[in-house]
C-alpha cells in the first residue's frame, strides 16, 4: 500500500478516537514500515535514570505475580541497568525465537503492525515517558513495549501464538474482523492471566508494566477472572482508561495456541449477528474463578 495514503488513513483515525491529539512520536524520519533508528546515545542520562526505576519497581513486583516464562525472558534480557540498545537485544530475541525487534515512532497503522508480527518482527516504541506520567501513560513507550513485551517472546509457544496472531490480522483487515481480533489482543496479549500450578499469574504486557494492575488484577475481588474462550473475548469490550473488569485466563500458552488455530472466517460472521458484552458481563454458565483456588 502507499506509505502516505496509508499513513493519512492512519492519522486521521487516530485522531478521531483520541478527539483530535496528535501522536507524540516523530514519525518524519520513519521508513515504509515505520521504522525508524532508535538514537540510543540520545537519551539522557534522566532518561536511563527514569527506566531504572521504572525498571526497579516492576522487578520488585513480578516474583509471583508473572509467569515463569516471563520471568526466565526478563532475566535473559538483562535490561535493568537504562534504556535498552534494541538492536542488541534483538539478537538476544532472534538466537532464542528467531523473532526480531523492530524501531518504531509510537502507534503504527495496523496493516503495518500486523505485517511486522506476521514476520516475527516486534515494533518497540523508541521514546521514553516523562516523570510526571511514571505510574500511568496514554500511548505505549519503550518501557511498556519492551519490558511488558519483549521478556515472553522469548518463550517458543507464545512467540508463535504472535506471530498467528499478526497473521490473522492481515485477513481480518480483508474480513472486516479488526474488532474483534483487537479484543483478542487486549485480553490475552495486554491483560491476560495464566493457572499455573504454583498459582494464578500474569503474562499481559499492560499488567507486567503496571505498578498497580499487577497486584489488583491477581488478589482484587472486584474484577472477574473467567477462562478464557476465543469468540466470548471476541465479542467483549474492554476500558482503556480504568483497570480491567474482566480477566480471561488460560491454563497454559499452548492452549492459547490451539484455541486459535481454526480459521476466523466464520467465528466473525456468527459474531457479527450478535450483540457485544460489556466489560463487567459475567455469562450464566461461566465461572468466576474463586479467589481461594489463587493461591
Ligand atoms: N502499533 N506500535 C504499535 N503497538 C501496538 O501495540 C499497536 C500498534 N498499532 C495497532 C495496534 N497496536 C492495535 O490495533 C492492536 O490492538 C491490534
Ligand atoms: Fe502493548
Amino acid at each position: 500500500m502507499d506509505k502516505h495514503l496509508n499513513t493519512e488513513n492512519f492519522f486521521a483515525t487516530v485522531a478521531e478516537k483520541s478527539h483530535g491529539a496528535a501522536l507524540r512520536g516523530d514519525y518524519t524520519l520513519a521508513d515504509a514500515q515505520y521504522v525508524v533508528r532508535q538514537d540510543w546515545h540520545a537519551y539522557t542520562p534522566q532518561q536511563h535514570a527514569l527506566w531504572r526505576r521504572l525498571y526497579q519497581r516492576q522487578a520488585d513486583l513480578v516474583p509471583g505475580r508473572a509467569c515463569d516464562e516471563f520471568l526466565a525472558g526478563m532475566a535473559k534480557l538483562d535490561a535493568a541497568d537504562g534504556i535498552p540498545d534494541l538492536a542488541q537485544a534483538s539478537e538476544i530475541l532472534c538466537a532464542a525465537t528467531g523473532w526480531r525487534l523492530v524501531t518504531v515512532p509510537g502507534l503504527v497503522p495496523e496493516l503495518t503492525f500486523f505485517t511486522h508480527l506476521a514476520h516475527r518482527r516486534f515494533p518497540v516504541t523508541v521514546w521514553l515517558r516523562e516523570l510526571e506520567e511514571f505510574d500511568y501513560i496514554v500511548e505505549p513507550d519503550v518501557f511498556h513495549d519492551f519490558f511488558g513485551h519483549v521478556p515472553l517472546l522469548l518463550d517458543p509457544v507464545f512467540a508463535d501464538y504472535l506471530q498467528r496472531y499478526g497473521q490473522a490480522g492481515l485477513k481480518a483487515l480483508k474480513l472486516d474482523g479488526l474488532e474483534y481480533l483487537a479484543r483478542l489482543y487486549w485480553y490475552t496479549i495486554e491483560f491476560g492471566l495464566i493457572q499455573t500450578p504454583a498459582g494464578l499469574r500474569a503474562y499481559g504486557a499492560g499488567i507486567l508494566s503496571s505498578g498497580g494492575e499487577i497486584e489488583y488484577c491477581l488478589h482484587s475481588p472486584l474484577p472477574h477472572r473467567i477462562p478464557l474462550d476465543v469468540e466470548r473475548v471476541m465479542r467483549t469490550l474492554y476500558k482503556i482508561d480504568t483497570y480491567q473488569e474482566s480477566y480471561f485466563v488460560i491454563p497454559d500458552f499452548q492452549q492459547l495456541f490451539d484455541q486459535t488455530e481454526p480459521d476466523f472466517t466464520p467465528i466473525y460472521a456468527r459474531l457479527k449477528a450478535l450483540p457485544t458484552l460489556a466489560a463487567d458481563t459475567l455469562l450464566p454458565d461461566e465461572t468466576n474463578l474463586a479467589l481461594a483456588q489463587q493461591a
